[in-house]
């Protein structure tokens, strides 16, 4: 059994924690060690980044030197958390990694993309997510949905929920060109639906990366159940 790399990304309030949640749960119950984690964030030093990245502090430095902050949480993520996972044989599921670099530091915030290409190469090596789940959602859905979560005025949107409008559409076109462009990694899920409707969707194409081994464990998990 090899670990297998799982992301999810896209907008704001797409849904992306809850459907990991729900993956992770399943996965769990057919038998399998699962590791959720996010990013920003996922190892001690890494979220100490992502608290300084949303409260604003690297804005002033520009989209270059906030891809740099996300990089140093990533470089840790991976060493601290994410790789030793995969040698374990776990599956990873994260909420985020670096498509949303792409995303938000490339498309958005126009650095070059030489530039992000080599920075990703240096900090991910070769430690690829084997399946990108991008939740697709209108923009103004999203932040509908990421405000009623927040309570109405109860707390502040941070540093990237406090974009209009025009730049959360842009980054919603920013991850369907992610997908288009690497269609053997990445997937788009219609997230417009219920919870459970955009669960049976990730199911889908999860089942089909885990292949015979899931089938197996499954059966292997019954039989165990079952003595
Ligand atoms: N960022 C970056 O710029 N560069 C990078 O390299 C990386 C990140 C890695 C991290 O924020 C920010 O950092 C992010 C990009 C940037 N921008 N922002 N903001 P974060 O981790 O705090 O936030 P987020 O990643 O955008 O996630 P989110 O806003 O927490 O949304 P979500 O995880 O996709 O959604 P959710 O929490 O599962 O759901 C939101 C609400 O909708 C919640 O109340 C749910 O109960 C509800 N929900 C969920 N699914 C449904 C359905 N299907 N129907 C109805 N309601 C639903």
């Amino acid at each position: 059994m090899t670990g297998l790399f799982i992301t999810l990304e896209g907008g704001e309030g797409a849904g992306k924690s809850t459907q990991i949640a729900r993956l992770g749960e399943r996965l769990r119950g057919l038998g399998r060690s699962v590791v959720t984690t996010r990013e920003p964030g996922g190892s001690p030093r890494a979220e100490a980044i992502r608290e300084s990245i949303l409260a604003g502090h690297g804005k002033p430095f520009g989209p270059f030197a906030e891809a740099l902050m996300f990089s140093a949480a990533r470089l840790d993520h991976l060493k601290a958390v994410i790789r030793p996972a995969l040698a374990r044989g776990d599956i990873v599921l994260c909420d985020r990694f670096a498509d949303s670099t792409r995303a938000y530091q490339g498309a958005l915030g126009a650095v070059h993309d030489d530039v992000l290409v080599a920075l990703e190469r240096e900090v991910v090596g070769s430690t690829r997510p084997d399946l990108t789940l991008i939740l697709d959602l209108p923009a103004e859905k999203g932040l509908a949905r990421a405000a009623a979560r927040r309570g109405g005025s109860a707390s502040a949107p941070d540093r990237f929920e406090a974009e209009n409008l025009f730049f959360h559409n842009k980054l919603r076109r920013a991850f369907k060109l992610i997908a288009k462009s690497e269609p053997d990694r990445c997937v788009v899920i219609d997230a417009d639906r219920g919870a459970d409707e955009v669960a049976e969707a990730i199911w889908e194409y999860v089942e089909r990366l885990l292949g015979d081994d899931i089938k197996n464990d499954s059966q292997a998990h019954e039989i165990k159940e079952n003595v």
